[in-house]
């Protein structure tokens, strides 16, 4: 049954009061996207009917569920480790909302309101909700401190926990219409904005989403306060008189927190990157809704950092396992990358946020690396396996305990898991985006969208089979003939831009300018930031077809990155490749790649759900009759996303070219 998504009253009630800023770009929901391929389609349904019921199981056989139910009799105790433990729950909320968006049914629209029952039930009478403390008190969790928000800047997550709370409301109202989700939201919002203010209690939250869930909010509502009180915690920051800003530990200067400096002075990705990414797409929000510039300008230079000096190739960010945390310009290790999957998600917040300030196809770059490669490698196959850490290197020994070999069904710090429960559904919505006359196409997933040019309703249907196919097509089909611009996204490293600035490049020679056809016509065309724009007067079923050149991608890694020296990635269309010990005769920290090496594609049907290998025949170091020799050997690569999918073993992302030093290990 198709769904036609009606926007509820109070959106058009906001709207109606008239926002006057906002992002100069407006993406077009995912409700308004129909996917129809072989790669999205297929994840999606599996977190419909795997990850989303999983996590529920999960939510409860934990006992996170049951810290509700304590906290709405006032007595108990508190049943899992973490105070923000409460988060799990509105993230899956949040997913099965979004999944509830696009597939009505009714079981799980059922399900939600019991759950909801029983979170309205642990809310206080003021609105504040933070089972650990309702539950007990006076002896919360040790992390929460004796009274309210009192830990809040270093520990408690009691504002991480409302952010999380926030989306969830704003993703159920928007889908069901209900608003018994929101108006918890809002009550709890209420007694946020009356405790922290000007003149009033600040703290610059230790673990941010309280931001961009305010903002939800205000979208909704209208309600100035909510804007402004996001707009009070991104300033909030770098306020603290407490830390000793001579100090290099980033818990007593204050940077991992992102504390250290006010955010219009941080020009630097830096401390906890999950709560990074989650400021970055605050301050993103706030600039848009109040035309801030002072904050704009900051958070372009922020990103630049990101992007010339802290990216892995594979788009994860957070190179630290200690402190889960940014490492320094060019620190990314590879056996030690900690690469959690929340920060990749908050990676493609941020990215998209910035195209939709910008409309520079750049971010969309970065988001597409980031979403093909490092955070889908946080889920298994299997929709219920996960990766918290995502690791660039394996080696037999298993050495670096502080990254995972293997994937979990579920961590005693859950939130990589219900984090990609609520992402996963939201993704078509990332696909298209419109400003004026210009509508963005940005990513290339089969399927058909409906929205609106100058009044005019537009379907847009995509055919192809990205990633793994090159070749794209796209119909249009306005109501009635209708000018405007098609800006369709050129990919980076269709144009040998393997990201933006120097971090990494590839060595390949230049492929050929992407050729695209009106109708069969060649096109000449314009690009501006990244799109080859296409103005034209649209009419019935007019096909454009486009070639992205498919060729594998040796790169090679900023000198600056002391792991990467003398290595080569590959990558093929958007996917970046590893080599697995399974495929490669138990080992894969023996192979070598040597510059001149020819390396062949073929799309795999039946391995891990249909994937694109590469192969080449390449020199692999072996111990044979007590001395060390190098034979000829395949070596087959499969996408990164897809590893450890098959047990434990040896991983490699980049290759050494030749052989330069051997090591002898002792056990
Ligand atoms: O602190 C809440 C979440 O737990 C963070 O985002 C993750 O990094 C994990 O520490
Ligand atoms: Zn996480």
């Amino acid at each position: 049954m198709k769904r036609i998504f009606v926007m509820p009253a109070l959106l058009c009630a906001a709207m109606a009061w008239g926002q006057k800023k906002d992002y100069a770009i407006q993406a077009v929901p995912f409700t308004q996207v129909k996917l129809t391929d072989n790669f999205w389609l297929p994840r999606i349904e599996t977190n419909r009917t795997v990850t989303i019921p999983a996590s529920f199981e999960r939510c409860e056989s934990t006992g996170r569920v049951n810290n509700f139910v304590m906290a709405a009799k006032r007595s108990g105790k508190f049943a899992t480790k973490y105070p923000f433990d409460d988060t799990d729950v509105y993230k899956t909320i949040e997913g099965a909302s979004f999944s509830l968006a696009v597939h009505p049914d009714p079981k799980l629209d059922k399900y939600l309101d019991s759950i909801i029952a029983i979170i309205a039930a642990a809310q206080e009478a003021d609105g504040y909700l933070y089972t650990t403390r309702t539950i007990d008190p006076v002896q919360p969790h040790p992390w929460a401190g004796k009274e309210r928000w009192e830990r809040e800047r270093e520990l408690s997550h009691e504002l991480y926990n409302a952010g999380h709370l926030y989306e969830a409301a704003a993703a159920h109202y928007q889908a069901t219409n209900k608003k018994n989700l929101l108006n918890i939201a809002l009550k709890n919002a209420d007694l946020v904005c009356s405790v922290f203010g000007p003149g009033k209690r600040s703290v610059a939250p230790g673990h941010e989403i309280v931001e961009m869930g305010l903002v939800k909010l205000y979208r909704i509502t209208g309600k100035p306060e909510y804007l402004s009180t996001a707009k009070f915690f991104v300033e909030a920051r770098g306020q603290y008189k407490g830390y000793d800003p001579k100090s290099n530990d980033p818990w007593k200067n204050g940077s991992y927190w992102q504390d250290n400096k006010p955010v219009v002075l941080q020009d630097e990705a830096e401390g906890h990157a999950v709560r990074a990414g989650y400021l970055y797409s605050a301050v993103a929000d706030v600039a848009a809704l109040t035309g801030d510039d002072s904050l704009l300008n900051a958070i372009d230079k922020i990103w630049a950092n990101m992007v010339q000096k802290k990216l892995y190739v594979q788009g994860g960010v957070g190179a630290k396992g200690d402190g889960e945390r940014y490492g320094s310009n060019y620190e990314l290790p590879n056996a030690t990358a900690y690469n959690e999957t929340c920060a990749s998600v908050a990676n493609v917040y941020w990215n998209y946020r910035m195209f939709l300030l910008h409309g520079d196809s750049k971010y969309v770059d970065v988001l597409e690396r980031t979403l093909y490669n490092g955070l889908i490698s946080g889920i298994g196959l299997d929709g219920k396996s996960f990766f918290y850490t995502n690791p660039m290197q394996i080696t037999g020994n298993f050495k670096h305990t502080d990254v995972e070999h293997t994937r979990s069904g579920w961590f005693e710090c859950s939130c990589c898991p219900t984090n990609l429960a609520r992402f996963i559904p939201s993704i078509p919505g990332y696909m298209y985006a419109q400003k004026d006359d210009n509508l963005f196409v940005n990513l290339f997933i089969a399927g058909s969208a409906s929205l609106k040019m100058k009044n005019t309703p537009v379907q847009l249907v995509q055919q192809n089979s990205y990633p793994w196919n090159g070749n794209l097509e796209f119909i249009i089909t306005p109501e009635k003939a209708t000018a405007f611009n098609l800006a369709i996204r050129i990919p980076g490293w269709a144009r040998q831009v393997a990201v933006p600035f120097d971090l990494y490049h590839f060595t390949n020679p230049a492929p050929k300018a992407v050729t695209i056809k009106v109708n069969g016509q060649p096109l000449d065309y314009d690009m501006k930031q990244g799109y080859a724009v296409i103005n034209r007067t649209w009419k019935k079923d007019d096909k454009v077809e486009m070639e992205l050149p498919m060729d594998v991608q040796r790169i090679l890694a900023n000198e600056k990155v002391s792991d990467d020296i003398g290595k080569t990635a590959l990558q093929r269309g958007p996917i970046v490749y590893c080599a697995e010990w399974t495929d490669n005769n138990g080992k894969t920290s023996n192979l070598i790649l040597p510059a001149n090496t020819n390396i062949t594609s073929q799309f795999v049907p039946d391995l891990l759900n249909g994937v694109t290998v590469l192969k080449a025949e390449v020199p692999a170091v072996v111990i044979k009759n007590n001395s060390i020799e190098t034979v000829r050997q395949t070596l087959t690569a499969i996408p990164y996303y897809s590893w450890a999918n098959r047990g434990k073993g040896e991983m490699t992302v980049w290759f050494p070219s030749q052989v330069t030093d051997i090591r002898l290990l002792t056990q």
